[in-house]
């Protein structure tokens, strides 16, 4: 893997698909403009990638490496196994400039099988580009439901993502180190990442951060717990201080 993304060995993306995969409801006035997001990772200069997908890639200029989200999929399928296919193409996110490239795989989903395969293909193709290939890897579905952050099932993510040939796996947090070192562990040579999920209070998140970090992650890809705190500048600093000095 290239290490555009990395700074110190560690990876902090902010990511900002989730207008795609919520909806508006996650947004105020401020946040629900992509310049505002981009604004946040100039001025702290903190976030070694930028998360988008090829939309807000393609009209906002972000200057910070970027990641463009490859699949998707909108929040009106509640209730369905859910899938997410390929919108955008890796030759198109090179054209936008694309350091990366990522996918989500719903693990034990009973579509999972799709998009393995075409998660295959993509980095396939990338990694023929010279992309960083990261797999956003959430288990998701009946077959795993109510175990969506248990060791075992996340530790089974990690080590698909590492089969899989992913360069980082994007994984939720199991809630405690010991449990996470396992799921780090099991991704082997693949850099594991945690997402930062839906907003907390910031002594919270910042201490799961820190668990996250002593388990041994490579570091963070979070989206809401900053762009929906009132002070996203001040938090961003706050979280790199533990991302970056672990
Ligand atoms: P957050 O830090 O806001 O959770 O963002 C991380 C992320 O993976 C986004 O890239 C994605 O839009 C969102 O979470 C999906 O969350 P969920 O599948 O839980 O609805």
């Amino acid at each position: 893997m290239n290490n555009i993304l990395l700074k110190n060995g560690k990876i902090l993306l902010l990511a900002y698909d989730q207008g795609f995969e919520h909806g508006p409801t996650d947004f105020n006035d401020d946040n629900v403009d992509p310049d505002y997001i981009i604004n946040i990772a100039k001025q702290t200069g903190v976030y070694t990638g930028i998360v988008f997908q090829e939309g807000i890639a393609e009209k906002y200029a972000a200057s910070i490496p970027l990641v463009v989200k490859l699949n998707g999929k909108t929040s009106f399928h509640k209730g369905e196994e859910p899938l997410s296919l390929q919108l955008c193409t890796v030759d198109k996110a090179v054209s936008l400039g694309a350091k990366a490239v990522g996918y989500t795989i719903y693990v034990g989903s009973e579509h999972e099988e799709k998009m393995m395969q075409e998660f295959s293909r993509i980095e396939d193709e990338a990694h023929a580009k010279d992309l960083v290939v990261i797999a956003w890897m959430y288990p998701r579905g009946k077959h795993v439901e109510g175990k969506e952050t248990s060791r075992d099932v996340v530790a089974y993510s990690a080590r698909l993502a590492l089969e899989l040939g992913a360069d980082v796996a994007k994984l939720p947090y199991t809630g405690d180190i010991e449990s996470f070192e396992w799921v780090i562990k099991n991704a082997g040579k693949t850099l594991v990442v945690a997402q930062g999920g839906a907003k907390k209070a910031q002594v919270e998140f910042l201490r799961e951060a820190s668990e996250i970090m002593q388990a041994g992650a490579a570091g963070m890809a979070v989206g809401r717990n900053i762009w929906q705190d009132p002070d996203p500048i001040g938090l961003s600093q706050k979280l790199a201080d533990v991302i970056f000095k672990s």
